[in-house]
């Protein structure tokens, strides 16, 4: 590899005669997290991170991280500053394998990191998602690329499989490709967040990190769980139907699919050897209270990912109604309100330098 600098703004690599042109000025990129409707959980491949089911989402405007990355031709290792702390070094590493990836190989300069959550980090609030969709605008831009939101996708892919559909506002869907190399693999929007005015809120019953990650969840699942098959093969159709469901703005249906796919997923998990329960009481005591709403008229569908918190989706005139039944239950600790939120974006601010 020949490395030279070029009047101190840029990194310059060239690898089998391909010149990399890596910018030494900071970047800063925001995306925001998504909760899927239709959920993604299975791999069909682990190494280049291919789900084995494609998914639809909701990009949300309340939670997001903001990420500013800059490479420097003197670090020697990559850093990664996370919510204001040194981050652990298998957050690092899988930093460092994400650049890897993004630059094609290791032969590049060395990066910090800084990025911050406005929510819980690895509570199921997807943190991951809105992440590795800001590290991939984040790394494209100072790697001098200039990326298709599809190639962003499917970058954004490899660092976790939710954060593809994060690029995006409104609704998306991450699709199933059929190649193994992940060319097919990315996410498309569907309807930008101007189009349907729901609301999602995300009942917090603990900020705690969860025990059991997503990646090692759904590797447990799809080895021992006896129905991972026939999730696998009836998931076209749940998608079918909620993209149905979204082109036509039928909130019922939405709602129902939405909470189907939720239970779908889960029961999954709990089903595998040794069982995956991310709930806690006021998980549970939550999904009761919002179907006694419903039962009243209200309504209003849960869904919960890989973590105890539940995310309730409902019509902005029954904000109200859900949020006084959930101020009525002791484990939730607080509410977040989001709608529908925007996607990934690069500040185009000049950056003072982080190094
Ligand atoms: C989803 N989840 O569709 C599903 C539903 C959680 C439950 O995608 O292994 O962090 O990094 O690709 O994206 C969470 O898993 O997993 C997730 P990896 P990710 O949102």
């Amino acid at each position: 590899m020949d490395v030279y600098k070029e009047r101190n703004h840029f990194f310059v690599t060239k690898t089998h005669s391909v010149i990399k042109k890596f910018s030494l000025s900071p970047v800063t990129a925001v995306a925001h997290s998504n909760i899927a409707m239709i959920k993604y959980w299975g791999k069909r491949s682990v190494e280049y991170n291919l789900p084995a089911v494609g998914s639809i989402s909701l990009t949300l405007d309340a939670l997001h991280t903001r990420t500013t990355l800059q490479f420097s031709d003197t670090l020697k290792e990559d850093q990664l500053i996370l919510n204001d702390q040194d981050a652990s070094a298998t957050a690092l590493k899988r930093l460092s394998d994400f650049l890897d990836t993004a630059a094609g190989n290791s032969d590049r300069p060395k990066a910090k990191v800084i990025s911050e959550n406005n929510f819980p980090t690895g509570a199921g609030l997807a943190s991951s998602a809105s992440g590795f969709a800001a590290l991939a605008l984040a790394a494209g831009k100072a790697m001098g690329q200039s990326l298709s939101d599809e190639a962003l996708s499917r970058l954004a892919r490899m660092g976790s499989g939710s954060a593809a559909r994060s690029i995006y506002g409104g609704f998306s869907e991450m699709q199933l490709g059929t190649k193994d190399d992940g060319s097919e693999d990315f996410a498309v929007p569907l309807q930008d967040e101007n189009y349907w005015d729901v609301r999602l809120l995300v009942a917090v019953t603990s900020d705690e990190k969860k025990e059991l990650g997503s990646t090692e969840g759904m590797l447990r699942t799809a080895k021992t769980a006896p129905y991972y098959e026939h999730w696998v093969s009836s998931h076209p159709n749940d998608l079918r139907e909620m993209r149905q469901a979204i082109a036509d703005k039928d909130f019922e249906k939405t709602g129902e699919l939405t909470e189907h796919s939720c239970f779908k997923m889960h029961g999954l998990a709990m089903a595998a050897k040794p069982p995956i329960l991310y709930w806690n009481a006021a998980t549970t005591e939550t999904i009761h209270r919002v179907w006694i709403l419903r039962k009243n008229g209200i309504p209003a569908y849960v869904t919960i990912d890989a973590g105890p918190q539940v995310k309730i989706l409902c019509l902005p005139e029954s904000v109200e109604a859900v949020k006084s039944a959930l101020s009525e239950i002791d484990g939730v600790r607080s509410v977040i309100e989001a709608k529908p939120g925007p996607g990934a974006y690069i500040m185009e601010t000049v950056n003072e330098t982080i190094i």
